[in-house]
């Protein structure tokens, strides 16, 4: 039985992550610490409101001292650690906060590991310290380019990326130099449920239903690997209770795609849900689909992002041979879950959207 903090547990890969984790290990503890920056929702885990042995803490991973408190007074021996600025858009627009969350807030969680598992002495030999971390570290690559593993060199282009690598190398040096037990997984592009209106395949989603345009950066040929949110959690899942300490490993979805050629499937895909459903074009009159009009003809192409990556794709065989790790998601499964999710889910991105989530954390938790 475990005992885990989960860090950015409230955000879309670490709410997925609690959400997979208890239904396979009912009976481990489970702490989240979230500090609900605009990207954390803490109603992505109110059906966890009941569970005994589920508890969310509001708190920022920089606060090394209440980490240190966690740590030893719930007696938690597993760190998985998803709290981080994400957006890469963001990270060109203000480069701070990423420097704040995803170094400094790594860097004080190592900080209070190594307080209380090493030197205080709980926990000496079965701690876990796993961490979270991007494709994005190995830089881009060429049309015909092999997928970065394990062994490709560091080459960030981006804020994000950078202050993600920068994590990387503290959570390496914290292994090395105090033998605290590391492990750490570079995730190629997520998608799936309680995705973040921001980035790509939400935001078309919505947007479409929206009837807005739907924003293509420069020609649209950019590459990503895309993998279905409940398979990272396995594959983080296989390295926590199988991977070797000191290791990293690359989980990718063996899947790519170009931007354009996503944002025109999802098109199509929504444009079939509203042929076959009326009541899809009484909820969303102002999209294209409700008048029998191709959805693709929101499509803009928009300024492209600054220092924009090209490609990005993962070489599994690592995984796949030490952990038989294999993504079980097909892409045609996940996106049409995920796309069946936002409709069904309207109460969860209208609220992040029109700011009502936003008043609800205000009234229920920055005010304790
Ligand atoms: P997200 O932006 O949806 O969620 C981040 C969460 O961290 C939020 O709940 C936020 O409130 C919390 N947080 C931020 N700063 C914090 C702080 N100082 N203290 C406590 N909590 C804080 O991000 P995501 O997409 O779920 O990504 C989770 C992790 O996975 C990140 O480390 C990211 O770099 C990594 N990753 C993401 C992807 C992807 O496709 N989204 C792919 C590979 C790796
Ligand atoms: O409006 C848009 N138009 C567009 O063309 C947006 C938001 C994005 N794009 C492009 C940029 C990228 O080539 O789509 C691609 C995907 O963009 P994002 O969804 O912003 O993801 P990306 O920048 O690839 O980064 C994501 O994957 C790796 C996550 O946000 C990171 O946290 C993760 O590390």
């Amino acid at each position: 039985m475990k005992r885990l903090l989960v860090t950015g547990g409230a955000g879309f890969i670490g709410s997925n992550f609690v959400h997979y984790w208890l239904e396979k290990y009912p009976n481990d503890h489970v702490v989240v610490l979230d500090a609900l920056t605009y990207a954390g929702n803490a109603s992505n885990l109110t059906a966890l409101d009941d569970v005994q042995n589920f508890e969310f803490v509001h708190g920022d991973i920089n606060d090394t001292s209440r980490v240190e408190a966690l740590l030893r007074e719930q007696e938690l021996d597993t760190i998985v650690h998803f709290a981080a600025e994400s957006h890469v858009d963001r990270s060109i627009e203000g480069p701070d906060a990423f420097i704040t969350a995803n170094i400094l807030g790594t860097h004080s969680l190592l900080k209070a590991a190594r307080q209380v598992w090493l030197s205080e002495g709980k926990c000496p030999l079965d701690h876990r310290f796993h961490h979270v971390s991007t494709d994005e570290v190995f830089g881009s690559l060429e049309t015909g380019d092999p997928g970065f593993s394990e062994q490709t060199a560091y080459a960030p282009n981006s804020p994000y990326s950078a202050s993600k690598a920068s994590s990387d190398f503290l959570v390496r040096a914290y292994h090395h130099t105090y033998g605290l037990n590391v492990t750490t997984s570079n995730c190629s592009n997520n998608y799936g449920p309680y995705h973040f209106p921001e980035k790509l395949i939400p935001l078309v989603m919505i947007n479409i239903l929206h009837g807005k345009n739907l924003p293509i950066y420069g020609n649209g040929m950019n590459i990503r690997d895309w993998l279905y949110v409940e398979d990272h959690a396995y594959g983080i899942d296989l390295v926590i209770n199988s991977g070797k300490v000191g290791e990293t490993y690359n989980i990718g979805g063996c899947n790519e795609w170009t931007n354009i050629d996503i944002v025109n499937l999802i098109c199509k895909l929504m444009d079939e849900k509203f042929a076959s459903n009326d009541l899809l074009k009484k909820r969303f009159p102002t999209s294209p689909a409700s008048a029998g009009k191709d959805s693709a003809s929101l499509i803009e192409y928009v300024k492209d992002r600054a220092g924009h990556d090209f490609r990005y794709a993962i070489d599994t065989s690592y995984i796949e041979a030490e952990l038989g790790y294999q993504p079980k998601v097909t892409f045609e499964q996940g996106i049409v879950k995920t796309l069946d999710w936002y409709l069904e889910n309207e109460d969860w991105w209208q609220a992040v959207m029109d700011g009502s989530y936003q008043a609800w954390i205000e009234t229920n938790y920055k005010a304790a």
